[in-house]
């Protein structure tokens, strides 16, 4: 899953495809190197950011989806926390619904992603990106995230979405320190258990955290790792923006490992 942020203020790619048209184009080559799937979003989710209101979103990201819709015929989805984003975001050709907040902020979200019929990213976070990195804490972050996803996958369920459509994120950076994220990704295979998992490691802070306190867009070399690690534990999707680079270390990595090759 490639990253495309329409946004001013993305941590790492903030204020690059304000253009529609550019953003169609950058999002050809995301799939020219190899993507997926695109991940348009409108609100940066980065700590600290300023919320958005669903008319600046709208106004973003729509214009982004009909021109992308238009070239491309790779699956798009969605990345927003606001039902009437998704429901539009929908409507102009994407379908999957990436939610940092797994269908909370809104009481009326999963009731429309299953009438929207969308597949769905139920991603954990603790608080909300304005305040989430101040103070995070957990008794049992692994054990307390996989009983939130669990509980959400349920409700989701109950709602009318179909079990193939969801996958679970452990929400990497999202109320989380340095030790929680690693406890995380050292789970990754217990989250397999309740949904198909998706891992958004690309770039992160923690990257600094474990090396040197670099700029977001110098923590390639990171991100390829925390990917690896991910598809050794059998995640579904990696989210990054270093799409190329990704694409190969899971080709090589992929012919490498003897698990890979048995399959
Ligand atoms: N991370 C970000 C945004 N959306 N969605 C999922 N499912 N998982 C993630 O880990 C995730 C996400 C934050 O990264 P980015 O989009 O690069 O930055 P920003 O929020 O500043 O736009």
């Amino acid at each position: 899953m490639a990253i495309l942020n329409v946004t001013p203020d993305s941590f790492s790619d903030g204020g690059r495809y304000s253009d529609p048209q550019k953003a169609a184009e950058a999002a050809l080559r995301l799939v020219d190197d190899g993507a997926d799937i695109i991940d348009v979003g409108g609100e940066s989710t980065r700590p600290g950011a300023e919320p958005v209101s669903t008319d600046q979103e709208l106004g973003r990201v729509i214009p982004v989806i009909e021109a992308i819709r238009a070239r491309i015929a790779a699956p798009i989805s969605i990345d927003t926390r606001k039902p009437e984003v998704a429901r539009l975001a929908i409507a102009a050709g994407a379908s999957i619904w990436n939610d940092v907040s797994a269908l909370t902020c809104s009481a009326e979200s999963p009731d429309l992603a299953a009438r929207l019929g969308c597949d769905v990213v139920l991603m954990h976070a603790q608080g909300d990106p304005q305040t989430m990195q101040r103070a995070p804490s957990y008794s049992d972050v692994v054990g307390e995230v996989h009983d939130f996803l669990e509980a959400r996958v349920t409700a989701c369920l109950a709602a009318g979405i179909a079990r193939e459509r969801i996958y679970v994120d452990p929400g990497i950076g999202f109320g989380k320190t340095l030790e929680h994220n690693l406890a995380l990704l050292r789970a990754l295979p217990r989250f397999k258990a309740i949904a198909p998992v998706l891992l958004g490691a690309s770039r992160k802070r923690f990257i600094a955290g474990l090396d040197r306190d670099v700029a977001p867009t110098d923590r390639i070399g990171g991100s390829i790792a925390a990917a690896l690690a991910g598809a050794a534990a059998g995640v579904a999707v990696v989210r990054v923006h270093d799409v190329a680079e990704t694409r190969q270390a899971l080709a090589v990595w992929s012919a490498i490992s003897p698990m890979q090759r048995s399959q």
